[in-house]
């Protein structure tokens, strides 16, 4: 089986540091909680970054400041994975600035319109595209977020429009009030609906992260934990760490005897030169 490529959410755009005070928020914050999660077996981070005042923010500056405090702590291996989803409400132009400007090796695409929460989460069909394109425009290889059962057919159409290369690297975020539940059927229905040349991670929200990332580890697919999706380590018990949550993963991965990916791995499985135009 592949080896497993964990993906650490450190901070995501809905979280606060009164949900769970271990919430990474500042630049420094955020690269000591990203060295904690490599050293646990994490190859990727999943990248929000905050204002001042613990905002979402989707600015230049705030991603530079977090990127380069993280490579300052990190070094140039993990792979960062900006979010280009940013929070709800945030203009498209926000969102798609960062990947323009700072040319990120990965970054996540969104490609529909939901309810998130008792909110509104905007993807205009048409404004997806204008992202998707300066994505593959200037090589940042994009992650598919996919929340419910139609997500996968948008990703699959903007494959034949031109606007993704193929293999598909898609992120199946299960638990989000407005899509799709963690169930296990849920997840089988997905895993069926993408092509066998396509790679899938799983990001089961709230108490869905555990039992998910376990079915991933089983099936061959690739693992997302962290803040940014759960708060809780168990039942009523805050999570300490970010790393706390990979280690939970590694741990899994071990007991399972499959390979967790390092970096340079993670690089190669899911790299733009593997991709076909
Ligand atoms: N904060 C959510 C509305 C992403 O990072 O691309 C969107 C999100 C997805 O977090
Ligand atoms: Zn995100």
């Amino acid at each position: 089986m592949r080896p497993l490529i964990i993906t650490a959410a450190i901070t995501g755009a809905e979280t606060t540091k009164s949900m769970n005070p271990a919430l990474p928020v500042t630049p420094k914050e955020q690269a000591i909680a990203a060295r904690e999660c490599l050293e646990a077996g994490a190859a990727v981070i999943h990248l929000h970054v905050r204002d001042e005042q613990q905002s979402p923010s989707q600015s230049l500056d705030h991603f530079r400041a977090s990127i380069e405090a993280i490579r300052k702590e990190c070094g140039p291996e993990p792979i960062i994975q900006i979010s280009t989803g940013g929070a709800v409400g945030v203009p498209m132009e926000e969102r798609i600035r960062p990947i323009v400007e700072l040319k990120p090796e990965m970054a996540s695409l969104n490609v529909a319109s939901m309810n998130f929460g008792d909110d509104v989460f905007l993807n205009n069909p048409v404004e997806v595209k204008k992202l998707a394109k300066h994505m593959k425009e200037l090589g940042v290889i994009p992650e598919v977020e996919v929340y419910d059962a139609g997500h996968v057919e948008i990703a699959k159409k903007l494959f034949k429009e031109g606007y993704l290369k193929k293999p598909i690297h898609y992120q199946f975020v299960l638990g989000v009030q407005g899509g799709m539940s963690g169930e296990e059927r849920n997840l089988n229905f997905l895993v069926d609906s993408i092509d066998p040349d396509d790679t899938w991670a799983i990001a089961g929200v709230g108490r869905w992260q555990k039992p998910l990332s376990k079915m991933a580890v089983e099936r061959g697919g690739f693992v997302r934990v962290g803040f940014e999706d759960n708060v809780y380590f168990e039942k009523g018990v805050l999570a300490k760490s970010n790393a706390e949550f990979v280690e939970r993963v590694s741990q899994m991965a071990k007991e399972y005897g499959r390979p967790v990916a390092s970096c340079e791995e993670a690089r190669h499985l899911i790299k733009s030169v593997t991709r076909k135009p």
